[in-house]
Formats: structure tokens, C-alpha cells, sequence
């Protein structure tokens, strides 16, 4: 495996010096977040941010994310537009040397909480998800603004795209799922950059919108719509592992070949549709972290691999989910296990 870690840019109270000096951190996880979702990456553009990070002593190893415009999850509009220009981002990206894309297909919204800064216990905060306070909130209201969120949309533009997605199914998702990966992944193959899908988080509907990245067979669905190595995956546990019916070390012996970018994190199961973020250790959540980097480990999985959010833990102030403290605990603990199991397996 590859361990790296999240930076979101020059903005990002975390800094790349920090980054560095957590052990087995070699190479950062990034994007261009100016430029509106649609556009094409200018190849300028991905070679400053690769320069930056290198200048740093780190290596730029995964794109997170390119994100895919409403029109192509709503098949209507530009969408063939927005996926020529995808596809030339694919194409700058790689000839900057990016070989690794993770992405996402959910409508609307990236990943959603009901608070941001939920008190723990032991005095850290956490991010937490509770059905029934979603429920009540309303997505047009600004109830809540989160970090994975494109705040570029007017009140307007996000009613009228609410709207559109009423008559919008899963099974339509699906086909414009398949429609992109038709022309994304044809190109992926071509300038060998693997493409990513990260899953759906928290994996159910949401404000009454589709979404299918949820669960195994779906991902078995996913895999064969588009039948290439380059048609992979970003295995988050933590967005998976919340429903308790999602077995995350089975689906990486599942997938595994698949798999090119594994997203680590806990999570505790509180309730029906009703979670906390947990520090990474086993005992703190719902899942068995030995048991989840052992399935990799037997896999010979050898893709990039980070710590995914984190608390806010010794005060620290920071982007929701992205501090440095909790997040580098995490790849401590990632770096720990992985050792273990390097020195006690036979080989
Ligand atoms: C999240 C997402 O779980 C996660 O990694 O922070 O925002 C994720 O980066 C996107 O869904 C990937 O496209
Ligand atoms: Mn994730």
C-alpha cells in the first residue's frame, strides 16, 4: 500500500510541512478547487499544484476529486459537453503524471451530517449523522453548509435542480451512470489513469434523492457496467460501514483487483440510520480495522491508501472531518497495523 494523506490546497489550515512529518507519509491527495465543476483542468494548472507539492518533498499521488457536473447525473442539459471536458482533464492530468482519480456520482450533495461538531465523551468533537434531524432539515433553507458541498449554487439554481431530480430514479442514475463510464473510461484506459468511484456517504437516500453506491451488490453492479481495471474504486469503510449489513472486509476480498484508492476510517452505528465519526481504533467504533487492512493485506493490495476524517481532538480548529491531530493518529494506527501484519504473516 501507499499511505497518503488529504490536503486541500493552499487554503487548508493543514500545511504540507505538517504532512510530511507524519511517519510513511509520502505523497498527498489534492485538487483544483477554483475552477467551477464542468470545466476542464488546464494541464498549467495541475502542474503548479503537482510543483507545489513536490516543493515540499511530497509526491501529488491521487486526484480527489474530479467532480462530475449535475447534467451528467441528470443525463439532460450539456452533459456531453461536461463529459468532453472530463475527459481532457483525464488526459492533462495524466500527462502530469496522475495515474490514480477518485470521483464521485451523487446527486447533489458530496457527504452529509447533521452536525458538525458533536461533543464526545472524552471532550473531542466529531461529526455526526442522525436520520431523523436530516429529516427536518431543509437542503434549500441553508441549514447546513458542508465542506464537501459545491457552494456555488443560488437558492434558484439548487430548487430548480431539487426539482429536476423528482423525476429522476435510481435506475435513471443508473443508465447515466453508464453513459458517462461509456465515453470516461475509454479515455482512462487510453491515457491509464484509473478512475475511482467513491461510495455514497451516508449510503442511502437523502432530501429524497437517488443514490446507488451503497452496498456490495450494487458495487458488483457498478463494476460491471463498465468491465476494465480502469473502472475501480475508492473503498471508503466509514461511508459503507455505517450500515451494519455492509461486511467492508469481505467486499475488499471481493473487489480487491479493483480497488485503487482505500479510504480508512470508523465509524459507530448509534442508532437506524444513525452514526457518529470515531477516532480509527477498533474499540472506539462499529468496525474491526485489523480485520479490514488484513483483507487488504492478503490481497497484496498495493494502491494508495489515507486515514479519512478525523475528530477535532487538543483543540484544534479546523475543516470539519480534515484536521491534522486525529487524522494523523489514524495513519499511525493504519501504519502500526500494516507493519504488524508485514512481519507476522508468511509470505
Ligand atoms: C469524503 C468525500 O469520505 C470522504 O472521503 O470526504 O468528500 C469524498 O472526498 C468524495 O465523496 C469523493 O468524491
Ligand atoms: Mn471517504
Amino acid at each position: 500500500m501507499k499511505m497518503t494523506f488529504r490536503w486541500y490546497g493552499e487554503s487548508d489550515p493543514v500545511t504540507l510541512e505538517q504532512i510530511r512529518q507524519i511517519p510513511n507519509i509520502k505523497g498527498v491527495v489534492s485538487a483544483i478547487y477554483d475552477i467551477p465543476v464542468g470545466e476542464a483542468w488546464p494541464y498549467d494548472r495541475i502542474m503548479k499544484l503537482k510543483q507545489t507539492v513536490e516543493d515540499a518533498g511530497l509526491a501529488l499521488s491521487v486526484i480527489e476529486s474530479v467532480p462530475v457536473h449535475e447534467d451528467i447525473k441528470t443525463g439532460d442539459g450539456d452533459r456531453d459537453r461536461y463529459i468532453e471536458n472530463y475527459c481532457i482533464t483525464l488526459r492533462n492530468l495524466s500527462k502530469a503524471g496522475i495515474d490514480t482519480v477518485c470521483y464521485n456520482f451523487m446527486p447533489v450533495f458530496d457527504w452529509t451530517r447533521s452536525e458538525l461538531d458533536h461533543r464526545l465523551p472524552d471532550g473531542s468533537t466529531a461529526l455526526i449523522y442522525d436520520e431523523k434531524t436530516v429529516a427536518k432539515m431543509n437542503p434549500l433553507g441553508g441549514d447546513l453548509s458542508l465542506p464537501g458541498w459545491d457552494a456555488s449554487y443560488t437558492k434558484e439554481g439548487m430548487k430548480a435542480l431539487l426539482e429536476k431530480y423528482q423525476t429522476i430514479t435510481e435506475e435513471d442514475l443508473w443508465n447515466n451512470l453508464k453513459y458517462f463510464l461509456d465515453r470516461v473510461i475509454k479515455v482512462a484506459e487510453e491515457v491509464h489513469v484509473k478512475m475511482a468511484i467513491h461510495p455514497d456517504d451516508p449510503p442511502w437516500s437523502i432530501f429524497g434523492l437517488p443514490r446507488i453506491i451503497t452496498k456490495k451488490e450494487n458495487i458488483e453492479r457498478f463494476l460491471k457496467l463498465y468491465d476494465s481495471p480502469y473502472n475501480g474504486l475508492t473503498l471508503c469503510s466509514g461511508s459503507l460501514g455505517v450500515l451494519a449489513s455492509n461486511d467492508i472486509a469481505d467486499m475488499v476480498y471481493s473487489f480487491c483487483s479493483r480497488i485503487h484508492f482505500a479510504h480508512i476510517r470508523n465509524v459507530k452505528i448509534t442508532g437506524d440510520k444513525c452514526f457518529e465519526e470515531a477516532g480509527h481504533l477498533s474499540s472506539g467504533g462499529s468496525l474491526d480495522m485489523v480485520k479490514i487492512l488484513k483483507a487488504y493485506h492478503d490481497c497484496g493490495f498495493c494502491g494508495y491508501i489515507r486515514p479519512d476524517h478525523g475528530r477535532m481532538i487538543w483543540g484544534e480548529k479546523g475543516r470539519p472531518g480534515y484536521g491534522l491531530y486525529d487524522r494523523a493518529l489514524g495513519a499511525a494506527y493504519i501504519n502500526g497495523i500494516w507493519e504488524t501484519l508485514e512481519k507476522t504473516t508468511q509470505k
